[in-house]
């Protein structure tokens, strides 16, 4: 599948990328924890004019973003180097509403402890297994070279914070849909079977391949509660990564309907658009995100700068 050739379009796709990681966590931040959210709330948020502020997820989505672009392949990902700038990154803001475990994990690298003690040491010596590692995980499709080395790239940037094996694998198919969909042609329609069997085969686990299966099921009709109910829609990986998957694979041409179906959704609302949005922008690139949201978006020039600096180590193909 090579990538267009154009260097704009992946500077497009690249800005699309983060900017939609953005607009999705902070259109679906006013919601997260709502049981149900339904059209005529979620109309309101879009025509408020009031600056759009992002959470943790975009927070921490930049801080690897920089991370990698401070590095070259073939080992972008230093986890000593990161599992501190990630840290430093809840202390310079810990007000945009962090996880309980991972705050504790940063909180421990902050004094000194190394990073497999610190993230091993959360939930009872279990580790997590939320959906924080999987949130931020987006821009390693930037520079990993095919979905094997982009999942790899997912698991070790995960593992700084997130030492329970679900917490990590969450990351791999959320950062494989992400590649795929920035490798893929926006005028050439996803074929969104093909798509999850890549994802299943990629990843490569007999649960998540069951998850991904009861995506399968659900690509043509599932309403967003109807989907919550059968995915889940809280804070975990397990139950989170499925259903901004199926969102994206909803609406593969158009990230604010993809955002819209996971924000009906309910519960972890900021996440899901957040991973939701990820891969349909960096299929569209930046043009198909809406130009109303994107103007009350705080940030939002530095995000785009830090995007076109990722832009180019976006493979030209693989
Ligand atoms: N934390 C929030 N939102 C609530 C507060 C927001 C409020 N508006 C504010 O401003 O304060 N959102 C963010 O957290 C989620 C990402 O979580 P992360 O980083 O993975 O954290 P954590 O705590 O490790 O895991 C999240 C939950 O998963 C469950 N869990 C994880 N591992 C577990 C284990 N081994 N055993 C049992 N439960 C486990 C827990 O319920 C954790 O609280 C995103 O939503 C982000 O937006
Ligand atoms: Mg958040
Ligand atoms: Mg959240």
């Amino acid at each position: 599948m090579p990538l267009p050739e154009a260097s704009s379009t992946a500077s497009a796709k690249a800005r699309g990328l983060l900017l939609g990681v953005t607009l999705g966590d902070a259109m679906g931040a006013a919601f997260e924890g709502h049981r149900h959210v339904d059209g005529e709330q979620l109309l309101q948020q879009e025509r408020a004019t009031t600056r759009l502020r992002y959470t943790d997820d975009t927070a921490l989505t930049l801080a690897l973003a920089r991370h990698l672009a401070e590095r070259s392949n073939p080992a972008p990902i230093d986890e000593d180097s990161l599992a501190v700038e990630l840290a430093r990154e809840w202390q310079r803001e810990p007000w945009r509403g962090y996880g309980r475990g991972t705050r504790e994990v940063f909180e421990r690298v902050l004094r000194g402890t190394a990073w497999p003690e610190a993230s091993g040491g959360g939930f009872q010596g279990r580790g997590s297994y939320g959906n924080g590692a999987a949130m931020r995980v987006a821009p390693v499709a930037l520079v990993g070279t095919s979905p094997q080395h982009v999942v790899e790239l997912a698991r070790r940037s995960a593992r700084v914070t997130h030492a329970h094996p679900d917490g990590q694998l969450g990351a791999m198919p959320q950062s494989c849909a992400v590649f795929l969909a920035l490798h893929s042609d926006p005028e050439v329609p996803l074929e969104r079977g093909r798509f999850l069997h890549r994802l299943a085969r990629t990843v490569n686990h007999a649960e998540w391949r069951s998850r991904l299966e009861e995506v399968r099921e659900l690509l043509d009709e599932a309403s967003p509660a109807s989907a919550a109910a059968r995915l889940g829609n809280d804070a975990t990986a397990g139950a989170s990564v499925p259903l901004a998957l199926l969102a994206f694979l909803r609406h593969p041409d158009h990230p604010a309907e993809a955002v819209r179906y996971a924000i009906r959704a309910g519960g972890d609302t900021d996440t899901t658009a957040a991973m939701a949005a990820a891969p349909t922008a960096a299929r569209t690139g930046e043009r198909g995100l809406p130009s109303a949201w994107l103007n009350r978006l705080e940030n939002a020039a530095t995000i785009g700068a830090l995007a076109e600096a990722l832009a180019e180590r976006v493979p030209r193909c693989r």
